[in-house]
């Protein structure tokens, strides 16, 4: 039988496992990346292993997300970052570089190649054929160590595509278009390929917008083919020597085909507040938009960039529209500026952000109240972008800009005739703002350099044979990780404050959820589908571990949620029977005995001590899982502490 792109980078990196669907399989990691906003906590754990150089082939941290500094706090952690980077091996991409996703795909990315990261679009990679994953800090900190990442052999679905894009309608589209037909929660447990004669019109940066986008899928990860469209953009980025063909077996097998007819897709919107919530731009035309935000690891692209300016050129936006719009990485920046594409955006009345997250991740430019923002991003979840009753819609950059300049939702194709954009043979190749870690021999010799915010790491628990705690809170479906540990430009800066940050645990959902979790002591979570969904902030599990949450029931989990959850010492259980959900009251004290003997069998029985229900619950743990969760997450498993 033959073997699919992905399948057959597992096998080439498969340390043990068998590669059955659904076992755990282990995989070498030859590159890492982290940013500032996860990196912080990732290289407190990596320094708590004691190793002195990281042992992948190449690992890159960057600073893209805290880039504010309101205060000390980020500008400590940006320092601190650096100092690792430069001691343990690790290259350093400064502040203004741009955004993770954009600067690996251009600079370090290589077909074939795995790659971790601890952050959930790291599938960005696939764009170029790299096996990438999103991660928990912990997790991304091991493979630096040389350790493997594991994860569970997904099933293998296929999405082709024919026909070709016309004008106005983009990559965007596809992956919204995707997410209309397969949900958040469509793309569990599965890695996505995309093929099919439509692809060979993509160029690798839309291609990476589609598998960027696979996050929001809730796959495992998804890949494209390597192909002379790979080695066309590896050799604008004068690395054309880091190409190598990919593609599957004629006979490789998938688990689900899916067909996409690109000459028969249009301009397509999420609306609020989920990023599967797709309907056709023109069903919503004439809607009001107060802002407009282009940009993100999603779409900040030069090719993206080129026809926001080409579009804009020689107009003014809409009075009762402001514009943002930053450019993915400095090498999109310098690029706009030579060849004047920057005076069109800035002559349009669009203001100029720095090459970061920005307002993706609520770091500032948060709309006015009750406003409607629509936005080149990937993530449209309630509250993310500061402001709590913002309307934030999905859309390519094609249809912000047709909204930038209207002031209300507008099909693109309305835009009249698409400029032809002429992208360029060579990019501009500027490596100066990645700093390379010193050399082995002077590395000892480096003082890292800490400051006040970092705190400590939460105390963690062995998991005992018998838990009885309250249900502290009881949410819904597709909790996502912004609901459980918000960002934003308030609470961004201390992600390695966990005391700090736990105030506004689940601050989406009950402001008072942290205080009553406090005062249990110990505690429960029941969630609904899909609970964890989102971002791989392992702060959404080591928060609630500091509050003292022991065990979270749900109806099913997001892949690096549970991950996390596991690391922390947190035991994600299932409810059998999704109905029994209802069962439970929040404030009804819990009880499961015989965890231990539960954990290897697979089944636990829960007991509702206030109605005296009987609950049946599943769980299948790994042996490895199994003694992590026993010994109180994975640092203290490996005999590690913070
Ligand atoms: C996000 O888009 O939600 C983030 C911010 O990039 C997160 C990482 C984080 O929370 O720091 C992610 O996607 O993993
Ligand atoms: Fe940054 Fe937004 Fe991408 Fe997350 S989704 S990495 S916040 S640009």
């Amino acid at each position: 039988m033959g073997l699919t792109i992905a399948q057959k980078i597992i096998k080439e990196h498969l340390i043990s496992g068998d590669m059955t669907v659904g076992s755990e399989v282990a995989l070498r990691i030859d590159q890492t990346l982290t940013q500032d906003a996860t990196g912080t906590m990732a290289y407190l754990e990596f320094e708590a292993m004691g190793i002195d150089r990281v042992r992948t082939e190449r690992s890159v941290a960057y600073i893209d997300h805290n880039t504010l500094q309101s205060g000390f706090e980020n500008a400590d952690d940006h320092r601190y970052i650096q100092s690792v980077a430069k001691k343990h091996g690790i290259y350093f991409s400064r502040p203004g570089n741009g955004i993770c996703h954009q600067v690996h795909l251009e600079r370090f990315g290589i077909p074939g190649k795995t790659l971790i990261g601890s952050d959930s679009h790291t599938p960005t990679g696939g764009g170029i054929g790299m096996l990438a994953f999103g991660a928990g800090g912990l997790d991304v900190a091991v493979a630096m160590g040389g350790g493997a990442y594991y994860i569970t052999m997904p099933k293998m679905y296929k999405v082709n595509l024919t026909g070709r894009l016309r004008p106005f309608v983009t990559a965007k589209d596809v992956s919204l278009e995707i997410l209309r037909i397969l949900s958040v929660k469509g793309g569990v447990g599965a890695i996505i390929e995309w093929g099919g004669e439509g692809i060979a019109s993509l160029s690798v940066p839309e291609r990476a917008t589609i598998t960027n986008m696979g996050t929001e899928l809730g796959a495992t990860t998804s890949i494209f083919p390597s192909d002379e469209i790979t080695r066309q953009f590896l050799r604008a980025e004068g690395r054309e020597e880091d190409y190598v063909p990919l593609e599957s077996d004629a006979d490789a097998v998938y688990d689900r085909v899916i067909d996409i007819d690109l000459d028969t897709l249009v301009p397509m919107i999420a609306c609020p507040h989920s990023p599967d919530n797709v309907v056709r731009v023109d069903s919503l035309k004439g809607t009001k938009v107060n802002q407009v935000c282009i940009g993100s690891c999603t779409n900040s692209s030069l090719l993206d960039m080129l026809k926001v300016a080409a579009l804009l050129k020689g107009k003014i936006i809409s009075p009762d529209v402001s514009l943002s719009i930053s450019p993915g990485s400095k090498q999109v920046l310098t690029m706009l500026s030579e060849c004047g594409a920057l005076t069109d955006i800035l002559a349009s009345g669009a203001r100029v952000l720095e090459c970061a997250c920005g307002p993706c991740i609520g770091m500032g430019f948060s709309p006015n109240s009750a406003g409607v923002s629509l936005r080149t991003f990937n993530r449209n979840f309630e509250g993310r972008s500061g402001t709590a009753d913002a309307r934030v819609y999905l859309v390519s950059p094609e249809t912000a800009v047709a909204a930038a300049l209207t002031g209300e939702i507008t099909d693109p194709i309305l835009l009249g005739e698409m400029p032809k954009i002429t992208m360029p043979d060579a990019f501009r190749i500027d490596d100066s703002a990645v700093l390379a870690p010193a050399p082995a021999d002077e590395a000892a010799e480096l003082e890292i350099l800490r400051g006040p915010n970092i705190k400590k790491f939460p105390t963690t628990y062995p998991q005992e044979d018998c838990l009885k705690a309250p249900l502290v809170l009881k949410v819904g479906d597709n909790i996502t990780t912004d609901h459980i540990m918000p960002a934003g430009a308030k609470i961004l800066p201390y992600r390695s404050n966990i005391p700090f940050l736990s105030q506004y645990c689940f601050g989406v959902c009950d402001k008072t959820f942290p205080e009553r979790a406090k005062a249990a002591g110990q505690s429960i979570i029941v969630g609904g589908s899909n609970y964890g969904q989102g971002s791989s902030r392992e702060h959404a599990a080591l928060v609630p571990l500091y509050l003292g949450v022991r065990a979270v029931i749900a109806k099913s989990f997001a892949r690096i949620h549970i991950a996390n959850l596991i690391n922390a010492g947190i035991m994600p259980l299932c409810f059998e029977d999704p109905e029994d959900y209802d069962k439970l009251s929040q404030g009804d004290v819990l009880s499961v005995t015989g965890v231990w003997a539960g954990m290897e069998s697979g089944r636990m029985t829960l007991l509702d001590e206030t109605t005296g229900e009987s609950i049946p619950l599943v769980c299948a743990f790994t042996d490895r899982q199994r003694e992590i969760l026993k010994a109180g997450g994975l640092l203290a498993y490996t005999g590690q502490s913070l």
